[in-house]
């Protein structure tokens, strides 16, 4: 099996760290591919181009996060990703990482062709999700207690995401507990090995 990812994309990064706590990264090739590009050595296997894309032993291209990630959890690893009660927030936290890649997508646009309407209502979304993300951890439900399971994995690339490549989003601020679950998990060797480039946003 082969997981074609790009360095920049949070979806991706997901899956990444997701192999690398389960162990099955040593079943599963990574390739990186290039993103909106005839030439993406991904197009054949998936058409739609987009990343991550996982392409199974008998040549079937299973996209979309939330499907892959289900699907890791039928492959043996070291623990599960998504025990039922990790749907609701894997749903959470993959809405909100939809709203800022519409948002960053606006802002690597030329800005006289950026639509102040779509980036005020990411950023309402974004924002409104986040507050509802710090209350949670101030309660201590993202506690990290073991191996991180799909929803805070996703979480933590979400705020991988606005670390290094959305730092439009000033995301730390009035959110110390969202910050500090964020600094422990970035920590991680699996995230520590899959930090995205810079960007300019
Ligand atoms: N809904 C998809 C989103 C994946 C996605 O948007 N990937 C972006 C990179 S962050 C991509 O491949 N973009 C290339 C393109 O739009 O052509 C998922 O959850 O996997």
């Amino acid at each position: 099996m082969r997981l074609f990812y790009s360095s920049g994309s949070p979806f991706a990064r997901a899956v990444r760290v997701a192999l690398r706590e389960t162990g099955l990264l040593a079943t599963i090739a990574e390739q990186e591919t290039t993103l909106r590009d005839p030439a993406a050595i991904l197009l054949p296997h998936n058409p739609v181009g987009r990343v991550p894309t996982l392409v199974l032993a008998d040549g079937t291209a299973l996209t979309e996060t939330a499907l892959i990630l289900p699907f890791l959890d039928t492959l043996g690893g070291a623990y599960r990703l998504l025990p039922e009660a990790s749907r609701g927030p894997l749903g959470l936290v993959l809405g909100a990482m939809d709203g800022m890649a519409v948002w960053n997508r606006e802002l690597r646009r030329p800005p006289e062709e950026r639509s102040p309407g779509v980036i005020a209502l990411e950023t309402t979304r974004l924002n409104r999700a986040a507050d509802v993300l710090e209350a949670q951890a101030a309660a201590g439900q993202w506690a990290l207690t073991g191996p991180p399971d799909a929803p805070r994995i996703t979480l933590g690339c979400l705020l991988g995401y606005a670390e290094y490549r959305h730092r439009a989003w000033a995301w730390r601020q009035d959110r110390p507990a969202l910050a500090a679950w964020y600094d422990a998990i970035a920590a991680r060797p699996s995230f520590q090995a899959t930090i995205p480039p810079v960007s300019g946003i």
